[in-house]
Order: C-alpha cells, then structure tokens, then sequence
C-alpha cells in the first residue's frame, strides 16, 4: 500500500487528459477506496458515452476444440481428435447453428468464432466456413479467428500474416475478436501459455490487421499469477498500438475460471478485484473508446454493477458459449435481448442495441421488451461435456 494517496494526483492528470504511466496504474491497483476509484473511472466513462451501454445480438461459433497448445488455464482445448471430448464440426453443423437463428426468427447481427489450433485441418476449412456463413446470411458480421489462430495459419500454411487476413476477408471475415492476448508479460506466458506466438506476434497480427482497414478488439485474461504491475504493462502496450493504428475498438478483461484446467488450485479473482480492474482499464485505455463487461464470464450481477466502474458495453446475448462454461463459469448460455435491456435500465443506464462496429440498431421504444429466454434455453445442456 503506498503512503500517499496518489488519487488526487492520478485524478488531475485524467481531467486533463494526461495518459497515466505504469506507477499510475499501480498506484490505482493499490488505491483502498473501490468507491473513488469507480467514481473516477464513471466520470470518464460518462464523458465518453453518457449514460449509453450497448449490447448486440450475436452468436458464438467453436468450430473445432482441439489445439496443438497447452494453455495451463484453458478447459476448453483438447490436444487431439479422438480425445474425451474432443470435436470439430462440419461445415453443415456450424452452418446450422446460423440456420437455427434464422428459423427462430432471432435477427442475430454477428457471429464470434474461435477455435482451437487444429493441426490438421486445411485451410479451405476456414475460408468455406465464413463463406457459408455469409451465403446463408450476407448481412451477419463475421467477428472470427484471434490473432493467435491467424499467427498459426501465417506459420502452418506459409502464408504472409497479411495475406491470411486478405484470403479470410475475402472469404466474409468482417473483424478480429481479442482473444489469446492473455497477460503480455514473457515471465507469465512462459508459465501459463508458453506454447503460442508471443505477445509481440500477438500485436503484430492487430498491426497488420488494422493496416488492411479491418477493426478487432483486445482482451487481457487477469486473476491467474500475474502481478498487477503485469496487468498495467499489458495495458500499456495495448495503448501504444492503439496510438499507432487506432484499429481497436473494445477491451475486454478476462477473469480467469479456475474449474477443469492445469491451475485448479487458483482461485480466480474476486467480485472487488473484477470492479478494480475494469476500472483501471478504464482509466489507463484513454484510448481505446470501448470497455466491454462480457457477462458470461463476469457473472450478470457483477457486469451490471460493472457498468458504474467504466464499462459501457454487455457483449450480447451469446448463445452456445463453450470456452468459460467448460471452465466452469455458471452464468446462462444466453440472454435474450430483452432481459439484457431490463438489466441495462434497472442499472440506471440507456440501453443501445449496436452492430459489431458500434452503428446503432435500435434505442429507446425500438427497444427489444421480451421476456427471458425459457430455462432450458438458458441453461440448455452443452453439447460437448469435458
Ligand atoms: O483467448 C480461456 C480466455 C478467451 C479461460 O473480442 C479464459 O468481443 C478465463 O477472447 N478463464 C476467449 N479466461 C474469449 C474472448 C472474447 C470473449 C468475448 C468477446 C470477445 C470479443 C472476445 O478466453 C481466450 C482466453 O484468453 N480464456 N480459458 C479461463 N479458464
């Protein structure tokens, strides 16, 4: 604990639009008072979008989990095909889970896709899947690959990083989600995911990604070993790219789900610490417009209170979410729209319908005023069970 309050110092700098260095970060890690470090984080949030929280209505696709690397915290994975639980889909069964949508009459916007890295799939699996997605639905934004996926296309296929991203997008890649970020640090990755590109290689790919116009997000998974000095590195690295490419639209902070994974014994990051965390984030990402508080993983109760501590944004309503239910996350698989609309105002915020690049769809009376999703939808059995 420092022996000064460092909040008024930290708090000029913010109104006066000074970027707050590495030992401001760390000071606000440190700072006791929640509450003076939420309210400063709120006073930048409400600059920047008011009372405005927004939210979409996507769909989560993991086509395939097996994955040549070992993430230590990752549940999801499978090393190879014929392991317990083990799959990748076929073209067909990715598809549906959009057709699915579509005959539900659900006008999803996006659809998110991550997956393992799958040694032996070809290229043409990845293409034909976004284009059948988009023969399926031109309008859907096709949100997929992380940059670790791309760094291991660029290395198993041969291809320039650039042209991976040129061949996707050709195929109906629309933007890059955040994930495989993790903790930037070499000292933390060497121990928790040592095994896939690096944080260097991990930037570069949004480099060249934000170089060929394509918008993606970044995440930051916190609540494993790092230290919080660690997480105020990671941010600052994430700031220096925005600086120079302003590609990014959204970040995200990950809380580490401690369930069905090599580091079990952690145990994962508390309410108190989720609040801190995305309230330095909001502070130390000046430059980045958007904080998402994906509930999935937050919980819904602490992604709402989330939304006072610098948050402006929900994700969706998700459906089919595998990678933090594997590891042990006991939130809903979805949320119907308007459910998170009545989560959003009872948190005393507006809520806004978005696209994936932040257009609106519907505000005010547009708004979507459904019930809950029914139980079994909501908690519907997953398919793939570790
Ligand atoms: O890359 C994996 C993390 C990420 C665990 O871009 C874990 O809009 C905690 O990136 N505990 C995938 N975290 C999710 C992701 C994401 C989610 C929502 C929106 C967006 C976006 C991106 O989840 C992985 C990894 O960093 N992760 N296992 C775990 N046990």
């Amino acid at each position: 604990m420092p022996s000064t309050n460092a909040l008024p110092r930290i708090r000029d700098k913010v109104r006066d639009g000074e970027p707050l260095s590495l030992e401001d970060g760390v000071a606000l890690f440190e700072h006791r008072n929640l509450l003076e470090l939420g309210l400063l984080a709120n006073e930048v949030r409400e600059r920047l979008h008011g009372e405005r929280t927004y939210f979409n209505r996507n769909l989560h696709i993991n086509a395939t989990n097996v994955c040549e690397a070992s993430c230590r915290f990752c549940s999801f994975a499978r090393l190879e095909e014929g392991k317990t639980g083990a799959y990748t889909m076929s073209h067909a069964e990715a598809w549906g889970k959009l057709q699915a949508r579509l005959d539900a009459g659900d006008p999803i916007t996006e659809i998110h896709i991550v997956n393992g890295l799958h040694p032996g799939l070809p290229f043409e699996y990845y293409t034909e899947l976004l284009a059948g997605l988009k023969r399926l639905q031109a309008s859907i934004h096709l949100k997929a690959f992380t940059a670790v996926e791309i760094f291991y296309f660029h290395k198993k296929y041969g291809l320039s990083i650039a042209e991976v991203i040129t061949r996707l997008r050709a195929a109906g890649l629309d933007s890059i989600p955040g994930g495989g970020a993790e903790i930037f640090a070499a000292r933390v990755r060497k121990k928790i995911c040592d095994d896939k590109c690096t944080a260097d290689e991990w930037l570069e790919v949004h480099r060249a990604a934000h170089g060929l116009g394509l918008r993606s997000n970044c995440t930051m998974l916190y609540g494993t070993i790092e230290t919080v000095e660690e997480r105020v590195d990671h941010m600052l690295r994430l700031r220096a790219l925005q600086a120079e490419t302003g590609g990014f639209q959204t970040f995200i902070p990950l809380a580490f789900h401690p369930d069905n994974n090599a580091l079990m014994k952690l145990p994962g990051p508390t309410g108190v610490e989720d609040l801190r965390t995305y309230a330095v984030a909001r502070l130390v990402l000046d430059n980045i417009p958007h904080l998402k508080a994906y509930w999935i993983m937050l919980g819904v109760k602490t992604a709402q209170a989330a939304l006072w501590f610098g948050a402006d944004d929900l994700d969706g309503t998700v459906q089919e979410e595998k990678i933090y239910h594997m590891a042990g996350a006991e939130t809903p698989q979805a949320m119907s729209p308007g459910e998170i609309v009545r989560i959003i105002r009872n948190a005393g915020r507006t809520p806004v319908e978005r696209d994936t690049l932040y257009n609106v769809v519907a505000e005010g009376e547009a708004l979507a005023s459904d019930k809950p999703f029914r139980r079994d939808v909501r908690r519907h059995a997953l398919e793939v069970v570790p």
